[in-house]
């Protein structure tokens, strides 16, 4: 368990035993819902990279009983993986984490009910996704024009997690009452970060999707406004990527250094490096929009800048998590500048699985800097670039840190131990190679101008694609296709066999791998140094967010909603 510092008192009652097991249930239920989505997810992919590598499937009559065509399929391949699967993910293991941390009893009963109404929102929204009438993919940009069932289950799933949201931060406000001038503990500070700026980058996407897409795709109103929508889209679209991203980092400081057999390197530099992502992550939208028009371009350099410097806290964490690291190596005797590296316990799967996922992130991030600046943004935006780019940030960094999570989260929820250990790590250097291959591919094909999104496999785009010689990335698209179809495979196979085993050990012998921290940050805000003390105020930093996202984009929204346009819904597929 984690080593949690709070004795239980009369304000915060503790964990008992029945509410642990009944959280624990929860948190399995939440995981396992999120691995089914990715499941389905991901078998599409293959399909997509065979596109981009020049071949058709879309034609054969099997799969046109499951899909009608290529974008249904890409719909249903964005939402299952990067909004369902993360989703409901990051809502078991960032209640579970803080409610453990803080060995706080929260309220099962809501507890359950997040769950109950994430899952109707995801059953609700998939009606349409199945039967074709939401093919409008994972950002559904207007005027595109979807089921009015889709916005409202996708609106019912957010709502879900803003709920969780809710009783995380009142679960640790309750905590702060009851041990006044204490600091609260590292994963419990990761955890309320994290959330917190989530609420506030919902904001956007809620008020798009509550305001305009529903009431439009029910008819009662005229029409709707495309570049205001996208605004707001954007305004939740680029922090929801450190809604998928720190729960990972919250692995990579917290656990792996244990996992590694060592020691978190500072636990004030990780809170800095949260209370960095909550103040900046929002405040950066535009960097999607270079290419709109009607927006002015001083307000796009102000976002630049702005994403420049939400860039700083994952720099943060790219030294801390190697210093942990080699801290980890060098105390079972590695030595030399990079020589430690292979002293680190590469036979663990769960291990191996986030250090991979870090290592692909050290490109998932550059490319990130390189799609930020507005001068190389003509040359990638809307190419396969893009996709090159995040299959190796959400695709990788943080799917592939989730499937090294669940390889011990199984067994300490479960009791089950994990089936063969061996093929565990086979998957996931299967993953990460595969994800290398495919980034390779078609980062390569963006730079030669292929755009995304496109069937351009088929015999309408035929000979236009072919006249582009691209003989070598497409040819690495398509293994990378097979290669990850391979890994998935091997991947579900531990995972079912895993759950379908039968409970052996009391789960509580696979502890939360808790790490000690070179520099811990005390125990008492009186005695803690002064950057300890002043990210100490989550609530006072997310006003100060809040203030921020206003400051950048009123003066974007304000014109914008003075000439609001009324443009009809289309239906192009
Ligand atoms: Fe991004 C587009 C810029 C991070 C996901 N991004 C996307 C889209 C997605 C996405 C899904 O500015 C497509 C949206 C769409 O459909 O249109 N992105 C950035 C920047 C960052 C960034 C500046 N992206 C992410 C993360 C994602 C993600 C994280 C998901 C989880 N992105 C953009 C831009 C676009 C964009 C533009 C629009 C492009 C366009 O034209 O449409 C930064 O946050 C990146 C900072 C990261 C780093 C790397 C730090 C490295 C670490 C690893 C350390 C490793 C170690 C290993 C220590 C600076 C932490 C040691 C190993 C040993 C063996 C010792
Ligand atoms: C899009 C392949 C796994 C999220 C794509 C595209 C390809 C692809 C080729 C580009 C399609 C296009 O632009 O026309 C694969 C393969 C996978 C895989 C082979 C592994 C088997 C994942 C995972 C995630 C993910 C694990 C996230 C957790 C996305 C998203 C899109 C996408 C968000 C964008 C959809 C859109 O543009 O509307 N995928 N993918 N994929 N993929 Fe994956
Ligand atoms: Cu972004």
């Amino acid at each position: 368990a984690l080593p949690s510092k709070s004795a239980p008192s009369a304000a915060l009652p503790g964990l008992d035993a029945a509410t642990l097991s009944s959280l624990k249930k929860l948190t399995q239920y939440y995981a396992v819902t999120a691995f089914i989505a990715l499941m389905i997810g991901v078998l599409l992919g293959p399909l997509q990279a065979l596109n981009y590598g020049g071949i058709n499937v879309y034609d054969y009559p099997l799969l046109k009983v499951l899909i009608k065509s290529y974008y249904q399929g890409l719909t249903l391949h964005g939402v299952l993986n990067a909004l369902v699967f993360t989703q409901f993910f990051i809502s078991g293991w960032m209640l579970y984490l803080p409610v453990r941390d803080l060995n706080a009893r929260p309220n099962m009963k809501f507890a359950w009910f997040t769950y109950l109404m994430m899952t109707a929102g995801l059953l609700t929204a998939a009606v349409p996704l199945l039967t074709n009438n939401a093919t409008v993919l994972y950002t559904f940009y207007p005027p595109l024009e979807g089921s009015p069932v889709f916005y409202i289950g996708a609106a019912v799933m957010v709502a879900a997690s803003l709920l969780v949201a809710g009783q995380v931060v009142w679960l640790w406000l309750a905590w702060k009452r009851a041990h006044p001038g204490r600091v609260t503990p590292v994963v419990t500070y990761m955890s309320v970060a994290t959330w917190l700026m989530w609420v506030v980058a919902a904001l956007g996407l809620v008020i798009e999707v509550v305001v305009m897409l529903i009431p439009w795709s029910l008819g009662l109103t005229r029409g709707v406004d495309p570049l205001l929508a996208r605004t707001l889209f954007w305004w939740t679209g680029h922090p929801i990527v450190y809604f998928w991203l720190l729960p990972a980092y919250i692995s990579w400081y917290a656990f792996l250094p244990r996992q590694a057999g060592g020691r978190m390197a500072s636990e004030g530099l990780t809170r800095l490096a949260f209370a960095m992502f909550l103040v900046f992550s929002v405040p950066v939208g535009l960097h999607h929009q270079y290419a709109d028009p009607n927006v002015q371009n001083s307000w796009k350099i102000i976002h630049m800048f702005l994403t420049f410097l939400v860039a700083v806290p994952s720099l943060l964490t790219a030294f801390s998590a190697a210093a942990s690291l080699e801290d980890a190596a060098r105390a079972r005797g590695g030595r030399g500048l990079i020589g430690w590296v292979r002293r680190l316990p590469w036979g663990n799967a769960s291990m191996t699985a986030q250090v991979l996922a870090m290592i692909s992130f050290i490109f998932g991030g550059a490319g990130g800097i390189v799609n930020a600046s507005i001068a190389f943004s003509p040359v990638i935006h809307n190419t396969a670039w893009i996709p090159g780019h995040f299959h190796i940030t959400v695709g990788t960094a943080t799917t592939l840190t989730f499937m090294g999570v669940m390889f011990w989260l199984v067994p300490h929820l479960t009791g089950k131990r994990l089936a063969s250990p061996r093929l565990a790590l086979a998957s996931v250097w299967w993953w990460f190679t595969g994800m290398m291959l495919f980034a390779l591919g078609m980062h390569w094909q963006g730079l030669a101008g292929v755009p995304r999104r496109a069937q351009v496999s088929a015999s309408t785009q035929q000979a236009v694609y072919d006249a582009m010689h691209l003989g070598l990335p497409k040819a690495i698209t398509a293994a990378s296709g097979i290669v990850l179809f391979i890994a998935a495979i091997l991947f579900y196979t531990v995972l079912w066999r895993t759950l379908l085993s039968r409970r052996v050990d009391d789960p509580e012998s696979t502890p939360i791998p808790a790490s000690e921290a070179i520099s811990p940050a005390g125990e008492t805000l009186a005695g803690a140094s002064p950057l300890v003390r002043r990210t100490e105020p989550l609530l006072a930093l997310t006003f100060v967010a809040l203030v921020l996202v206003i400051l950048v984009y009123g003066p974007v929204i304000a014109p914008m909603l003075a000439n609001y346009q009324f443009i009809p819904g289309q239906r192009l597929w």
